[in-house]
């Protein structure tokens, strides 16, 4: 049995966890992560693709934003099209000034792995059997095995960043925890290809056959997506049938100058809103996907992920440096004010640009509910009142200060 000892254990190195634990070290505070895959196997994983700038300016605090700003695009808007109609959404207007970042997640996972190993951050990848212990004592502690050894790492506090099948939400007694959970009735089969991207700015499509999306990575590699029955496995999908079925839902302009390619990814994601509260329990807190899940439709998973770093890299800053421990007991009402937000906007836009059996359940006869939720998304496309209310939401709201 080895022993270490370190001031706040940080399970998992997705962005949640990375992005903690280099906040943390930039303020002397003692972190070690630990992670059950390789780091290769996490950079495997394509996900989000749009920042707010809460999170690029968290990437900058952290010092790890040299390539993002480099390379990442700035993007002034979105449109949102709707049987064929395209509408810009244009967030620098509606917003006073506010922008979006279009920078893979799988960059920011790449930039904060090569700055955690150049500071040489204790990182235990393929640590596996983590298993959290007397989270509400006095002496918390992570048991794992690595390399074949057992370990037990003593910290003052837990970072549980360890994703929707982590094991610290589970810590967490059933009896003590509300788990909210809406799963959606279709998929989101989502391909990467080397071509250049069908619009400078991304394209939400409202069709008769369908949801789609167009998104990129850069000007040279292009992120789409179209929803698809749960049913469905993506071997069922050759690219030329994705191809076809994503032009015959994009508006007409941009079917037309679509560039296709070879798939360099392809996958079916599953869609939820996900919920868990509170998000602390003595020492443990839940961060990201480890505590809540939306459909990717809003753009939110990864910049949720990221306010709850904010919240705990302040709070544990604070008590490290002002010996504030008081406020510990803030960050579940703190994180989760702006998570419910995020939720809410992203099943709303979810609800809108998809045909959505919910918005029919009422319907006795004819199908009032899809009709009402056209009409709704024709006038709020039609309204600058309505556009803004989009854009609001799209950028991000604002961090909560710690009280
Ligand atoms: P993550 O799930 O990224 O990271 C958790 C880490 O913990 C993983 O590396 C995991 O291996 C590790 N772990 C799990 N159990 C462990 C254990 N017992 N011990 C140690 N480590 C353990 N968001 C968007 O904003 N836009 C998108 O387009 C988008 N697309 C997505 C597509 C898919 C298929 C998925 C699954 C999610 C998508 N998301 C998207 C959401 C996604 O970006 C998450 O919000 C983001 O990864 C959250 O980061 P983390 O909280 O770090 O969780
Ligand atoms: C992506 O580029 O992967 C992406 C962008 C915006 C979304 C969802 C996914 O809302």
């Amino acid at each position: 049995m080895k022993t270490l000892r370190t001031q706040v254990a940080i399970i998992g190195a997705g962005p949640s966890g990375m992005l903690l634990g280099q906040l943390l070290a930039k303020q002397g505070i003692a972190n070690v992560v630990l992670e059950r895959v390789s780091a290769t196997h996490v950079l495997k994983r394509i996900r989000a693709g749009i920042l707010e700038t809460g999170m690029a300016t968290l990437m900058r605090e952290a010092g790890v934003s040299e390539r993002m700003d480099a390379e990442g695009l700035v993007h002034d808007g979105f449109a949102i099209a709707h049987n064929g109609h395209a509408t810009r959404i244009d967030l620098k207007e509606l917003t006073h000034g506010r922008t979006v970042l279009c920078y893979g997640q799988v960059e920011i996972s790449r930039d904060l792995f090569e700055a955690r190993a150049a500071a040489a951050l204790p990182t235990y990848f393929e640590a596996t059997d983590v298993a959290l212990h007397e989270v509400t004592g006095n002496s918390p502690h992570v048991t794992f095995l690595h390399n074949g050894e057992a370990h037990t790492l003593h910290c003052d506090y837990i970072a549980g960043c360890d994703g929707f099948h982590g094991v610290s939400r589970q810590t967490i007694p059933l009896r003590l925890r509300t788990e909210h959970e809406r799963v959606y009735p279709f998929g989101w089969l989502g391909i990467l290809s080397d071509t250049p991207p069908v619009s400078h700015e991304l394209i939400y499509c409202r069709s008769q056959r369908g949801f789609a999306l167009a998104s990129m990575r850069s000007h040279s590699r292009s992120r789409y997506y179209i929803d698809v029955a749960l049913t469905d496995k993506v071997e069922q999908w050759s690219d030329d049938a994705f191809w076809t079925e994503l032009k015959k839902r994009l508006p007409a302009e941009a079917a037309a100058s679509l560039i296709t390619g070879a798939s360099i990814e392809k996958s079916i994601a599953p869609l939820r809103s996900f919920i868990c509260e509170p998000m602390q329990y003595g020492r443990l807190f839940l961060v990201g996907d480890a505590a809540h899940i939306v459909p990717p439709t809003g753009a939110k998973g990864l910049n949720l992920a990221a306010s709850d770093v904010s919240t705990l890299y302040r709070i544990l800053t604070r008590v490290y440096h002002d010996k504030d421990y008081a406020c510990t007991a803030l960050y579940s009402a703190i994180a989760l004010r702006r998570v419910w937000h995020g939720e809410r906007f992203s099943w709303w836009m979810t609800k809108l640009l998809h045909n959505l059996d919910e918005n029919s359940m009422h319907d006795h006869s004819g199908d009032s509910g899809r009709r009402f939720t056209e009409s709704e998304l024709t006038y709020l496309l039609g309204s600058v009142a309505g556009r803004t209310l989009i854009a609001e939401q799209y950028v991000g709201l604002p961090y909560e200060e710690i009280g």
